[in-house]
């Protein structure tokens, strides 16, 4: 999607002027994926409109493989706006009948697709129509891509879909994926979940099960062995939006490369503090000479 955003601070219905920049959860994953150094791919829709050009020129500029994303003539370019208030900033959504809610199961089913070792996917995707939601579904169900490790972000939106009718798809769908990413408020709004061990209790299904706690810290729950869990960093937050989406870019990047599973998560805070710190969805993640230093400092110099 495009994203729409007044100056800081300023309400939409005040504002005289929008920056323009580019948003969305799954690609902000893999431009945080691909920023880390990994071969990343963007599989999406969007619409024949210089919005949808600007998203796969932006996508694209930070490495990412967009050759596997349909320009979509019959659909507009999903647009979603910031709206900056005091309890924080609000999202207003212009992407119903968007070329995106147009995508079916048929979007994962590319030869050039065969061999990938992780697919990301969220809960945005399965809110935003019937057959986005098929293709989350269908894929959890058949594997399409035989040697991926499918991560699934929670990522309850409220503005798309409220909480009684997100709460059990978002568990099912969790449930059936080999890595799960979730808020603790969300997992307390959605499951009534008090804590991560809850989280975990309610989806077994999982390898791994991530439960990031903002500012305090997150905690990864194996199936087998002890929960880890390792604290945030101290940021001065300018905006959250995205920072979700940097942390999975980071761990999974930890994971990609074989890093125990302490590692994963702090990678995971190292990657989300720059998008916390900027108001953009999505922010370079940090120096890699610095992210290796902070990585190898000992555990106990981490909070
Ligand atoms: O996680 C950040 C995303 O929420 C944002 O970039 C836009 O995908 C988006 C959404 O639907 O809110």
């Amino acid at each position: 999607m495009v994203v729409l955003a007044p100056p800081a601070g300023t309400p939409l219905e005040h504002a005289d002027r929008l920056a323009v920049g580019v948003g969305g959860a799954e690609s902000n994953v893999a431009m945080g994926l691909a920023r880390l150094g990994h071969r990343a791919a963007w599989v999406s829709r969007v619409g024949d409109d210089p919005f949808g050009r600007r998203v796969v020129r932006e996508i694209g500029a930070a490495g990412v493989d967009v050759s596997l994303v349909t320009v979509d003539p019959a659909a507009p370019t999903g647009v979603y706006l910031k709206d900056p208030g005091p309890d924080g900033t609000r999202v207003h959504y212009y992407r119903s009948g968007s070329a995106a809610c147009r995508l079916t199961a048929a979007a994962l089913e590319d030869p050039r697709l065969a061999g990938v070792r992780l697919l990301h996917l969220s809960g945005i995707t399965a809110a935003l129509s019937d057959s986005c939601r098929d293709l989350v579904g269908q894929t959890l169900a058949t594997r399409p891509l035989p040697d991926a490790r499918i991560s699934f972000d929670v990522n309850h939106r409220p503005a798309l879909w409220p909480a009684d009718r997100a709460a059990p798809v978002l568990r099912d769908l969790a449930d059936r994926a080999d890595l799960v990413l979730v808020g603790l408020d969300e997992a307390r709004t959605l499951w009534g979940s008090a804590d991560p061990a809850a989280v975990r209790e309610l989806l077994p299904g999982p390898d791994l099960v991530v439960v990031k706690d903002g500012g305090v810290g997150a905690t990864a729950l194996p199936r087998t062995g002890p929960a880890v869990f390792v604290p945030a960093l101290p940021v001065a937050v300018l905006e959250p939006v995205g920072a979700g989406d940097a942390f999975a870019a980071g761990f999974l990047s930890g994971l990609l490369r074989g890093l125990d599973l302490p590692s994963c998560l702090r990678l995971g805070h190292l990657t989300a503090a720059p998008a916390l710190a900027a108001a953009g969805d999505n922010a370079p993640p940090p120096d890699p000479a610095w992210t290796a230093r902070a990585l190898a400092l000992p555990e106990a110099d981490w909070a």
